[in-house]
């Protein structure tokens, strides 16, 4: 039976003439800070003080011991280095490796000693094939288009430049004898009820003639095979499997596959993973719209409720299991049921997918391209081949997997942002996108859909960026005009749109701990990496709210606002047109470090208001006020299998709380469909003092906890149909108090976007609720977790709402 033995002990790392503990998995950032020889480089200004670390060589040692195992063959498998290395055992080169997102096994039979990882900078290696395969355009400074390693490493528009090294995954020593299984490709599928796992198997042998046969078992069926040459089929079906679904739409059930090779009655490998049946689909047929782009699980039709994942740490070895679920489950608390693994990442983790496969979200895998051209000439060529084969293989057995997507950004930047004139002819990745990645995916895993790149409208007759074909990054919104604006389009998938803010005012405080906090302080500048981000911030904020000169802790709450209504404002407007649009990823849902950034959590983990919106706007039922043919409806999305309806309640009131006008109306949506119920014109509010309240009955379940309702099972939706700065808001008044529960609030007037800043109680504090809306004689209670001395008057300092400019 092969033997696996971890090497993840014992490991050095030269420094300075002599040596320092090392940290396996982990990068030498982490190992260095750990020995105090460099500062955080997430605080303060220390990103630039660390810079010489990426630009060096760096060796990594260790003891690979002697054991008399009686084995015959002896590998070392490495499942992760970054980047580019030499591997030498007692100084013999074992082999030389240039790609972060492929595993490592070399034969050391027989051999054991002194253990050394050399790797070169991944600069030099960029700089090396910059100069043999020439200059490529890309959306940022630094070379990462010419070297296979997570690309955001590099630095971002939200990401600090730490390009590291190191064995950033697992490193063992494996034992075996006759054979072991070297590739598993399970082929998951349901046909007519009946759940199929289809296992595609090669082996390794040191045996040529030794008779091999495979055993697998699934939930408690049996199937086997003989193995021909180096390959073998074993096929198990499941009648009446039971389906994974994804979450919202029915259980994970998920199925353990346990696949044996003997020889004759000998074990000589077993391999092990959880699978789940489901089928699924990418419709992107042509309709009376364009052509859309809907994800199709087990038959259901879906409108994806999706965010855009970015590494959840600069240097992703620091990102254990624990932390990966822990993100994850904020995720699918927040009502996501789909995460797009976005191109200048990773192919990310088994925790990652294992997280992924037990909360029900579907995941969007892109391969690792971002807004670059990428050369397609050696050595790219053959390192891009061979790490989408192995990563394709790898993540197949997750049943949370449901996409593959060939690139971000980088069909659209070749088409608009100059690439095209700039490469006069030069490869630039096309070859990747819809030849090799295509091929790759259908040989290998033809149980995925792929799409080749977003955004992509499916084809070069058409811009790739093409609302009505496919999918589309809205950014023109962001970058240059008002946010209201999402609303003039109709894209038939937005794969990314999103808003920045800052992150909670507690991580600003760790990460700036001896600034005076402006908006431009030096600090918070370093720690906003977008081309004119604070511009932006500020243009953004000022079609809404009067700016708020010089007083950091309103303008912190205002644009933390402003994100939270930004997204809002996409997703309300998106969802409103389902089914011609199927689907909304925000961008971001993470971030890498403490920065200023359009993720709805930030670097220290913390909840923006963002965040605690999109339980309200990605919950099953949401209840929203939209604009059809000039005139007020309200829609009811409901995306639950049941009928939604009831009551509606309108009323029109004034800011000092008056009622002017109501209707009690009837609403009906049907099981996954949007009902739209017209303000009657009586109702529409009229100028800045004025705004519209719709209550909704929603006996059903409607994700998340109530947030954004006017009482349990009811939903809420709020409009003011001037922009916030030309409303006449009165003093707000409210009484506060505390108690086992949290912080509960009783408005005495109307008290607009109530925000208890959690983390202002304790940096450990977290509130259950973000933005609420109050009217005159309401009351709500935020739960608190986490506060060690609960207190009215700190409540009381950490409450903000909208009040008149003073
Ligand atoms: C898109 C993304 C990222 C970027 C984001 C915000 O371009 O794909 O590259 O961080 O927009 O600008």
């Amino acid at each position: 039976m092969l033997e696996a033995s971890s090497l993840d002990d014992g490991w050095q790392l030269r420094h300075g003439g002599g040596r320092l503990p090392a940290v396996v998995p982990g990068c030498v950032h982490t190992d260095l800070l750990a020995a105090g020889v460099i500062p955080d480089p997430f605080l303060g200004r220390a990103e630039t003080e660390v810079a010489w670390v990426g630009r060096r060589e760096w060796t990594y040692e260790t003891q690979v011991p002697s054991v008399s195992s009686g084995h015959e063959q002896t590998d070392l498998v490495f499942d992760g280095l970054d980047t580019v290395a030499e591997i030498t055992l007692n100084g013999r080169l074992l082999g030389r490796v240039r790609n972060m997102h492929r595993a490592y096994r070399f034969d050391v039979t027989g051999l054991s000693g002194d253990l050394a990882v050399r790797f070169v900078s991944a600069y030099a290696e960029a700089e090396a094939v910059r100069g043999k395969v020439g200059d490529r355009p890309g959306a940022y400074p630094e070379p990462y288009q010419y070297v296979r390693k997570m690309a955001c490493s590099f630095g971002w528009d939200w990401g600090p430049t730490l390009v590291t090294a190191g064995i950033w995954r697992p490193v063992r020593v494996e034992r075996w004898s006759t054979a072991r299984l070297a590739r598993v490709r399970p082929l998951v599928t349901v046909e007519e009820g009946v759940g199929v796992v289809e296992l595609r198997v090669d082996v390794e042998r040191t045996r040529v003639e030794a008779g091999l046969v495979l055993e697998a078992r699934v939930a408690g069926r049996r199937a086997r095979a003989e193995v021909t040459g180096t390959h073998g089929v074993v096929r198990v079906e499941v009648p009446d499997a039971e389906l994974w679904w994804p979450r919202g739409y029915g259980e994970q059930a998920l199925h353990e596959v346990e696949l044996t090779l003997h020889h004759g009655s000998a074990p000589l490998d077993v391999w092990r993973r959880r699978v789940g049946f489901r089928s699924v689909g990418l419709d992107t047929s042509a309709d009376a719209h364009g052509s859309g782009f809907t994800l199709v699980v087990n038959g259901e039709r879906l409108f994806a409720r999706g965010v855009n994942w970015i590494p959840d740490d600069v240097f992703p070895s620091r990102v254990t299991r624990e932390r990966y679920r822990k993100r994850l489950r904020q995720a699918a608390d927040a009502g996501v049921d789909l995460v797009r693994v976005w191109g200048g990442g990773i192919y990310e983790s088994e925790d990652f997918y294992d997280a992924c496969d037990e909360l029900g979200l579907l995941v969007w895998q892109d391969f690792p391209f971002a807004c670059a051209a990428y050369p397609e000439e050696q050595p790219l060529r053959s390192e891009v081949e061979a790490e989408a084969r192995e990563n394709v293989v790898r993540l197949m057995p997750h049943p949370s997997l449901v996409l593959w997507n060939g690139n971000n950004e980088n069909l659209w930047g070749f088409r608009d942002w100059g690439w095209e004139e700039r490469l006069g002819g030069d490869s630039w990745g096309e070859g990747y996108y819809l030849g090799m990645l295509p091929r790759v995916v259908a040989e290998l895993d033809p149980t995925r859909p792929y799409t080749a790149g977003s955004p992509w409208s499916g084809s070069w007759e058409r811009h790739p960026n093409d609302p009505a074909h496919g999918t589309h990054h809205s950014w023109e919104v962001w970058n240059r005009q008002d946010y209201a604006e999402y609303r003039s389009e109709v894209p038939r998938f937005v794969a990314e749109f999103g808003w920045q803010a800052p992150p909670a005012y507690a991580t600003l405080r760790r990460a700036l701990p001896d600034e005076e906090l402006a908006a431009d302080s030096p600090g918070m500048l370093h720690h906003q990496k977008a081309e004119d981000g604070n511009g932006k911030l500020e243009r953004g904020l000022a079609r809404h709210f009067t700016l708020p000169d010089g007083d950091f802790d309103r303008w912190h709450y205002l644009t933390q606002v402003n994100q939270a209504r930004a997204v809002a404002a996409g997703i309300e407007h998106w969802r409103s047109h389902w089914p011609v649009c199927a689907g909304t990823i925000v961008w971001q849902l993470n971030d890498c470090w403490p920065v200023t950034s359009w993720a709805a959590i930030d670097g220290d983990g913390r909840e923006k208001p963002l965040y605690h919106e999109l339980r309200r706007l990605y919950a099953d039922r949401l209840l929203t006020v939209q604009v059809r043919e000039g005139r007020l409806v309200v829609a009811a999305v409901n995306q639950c299998g049941d009928r939604w309806a009831g009551t509606l309640v309108l009323r029109r009131l004034s800011v000092e709380g008056e009622v002017i006008g109501s209707a009690e109306l009837h609403l009906v949506a049907r099981a996954r469909e949007v009902g739209l119920v017209p303000v009657p014109a009586g109702l529409e509010p009229d100028g800045p003092k004025e705004f519209l309240v719709a209550d909704a009955s929603a006996p059903l379940r409607t994700g998340g906890v109530d947030a954004g309702r006017a009482g349990r099972g009811a939903l809420r939706a709020v409009h003011f149909p001037a922009p916030d700065r030309e409303i006449p808001w009165p003093q707000p008044e409210f009484e506060v108090s505390v108690g086992p529960d949290g912080v509960t609030v009783v408005a005495r007037t109307l008290v607009r976007d109530l925000l208890l800043q959690a983390d202002r109680l304790d940096p450990g504090a977290r509130a259950d609720r973000g933005l609420v809306t109050l009217l005159p004689g309401e009351r709500v209670t935020i739960g608190v977790r986490g506060w060690g001395n609960p207190d009215v008057a700190a409540a009381r300092a950490a409450l903000r709402c909208q009040e008149p400019p003073r």
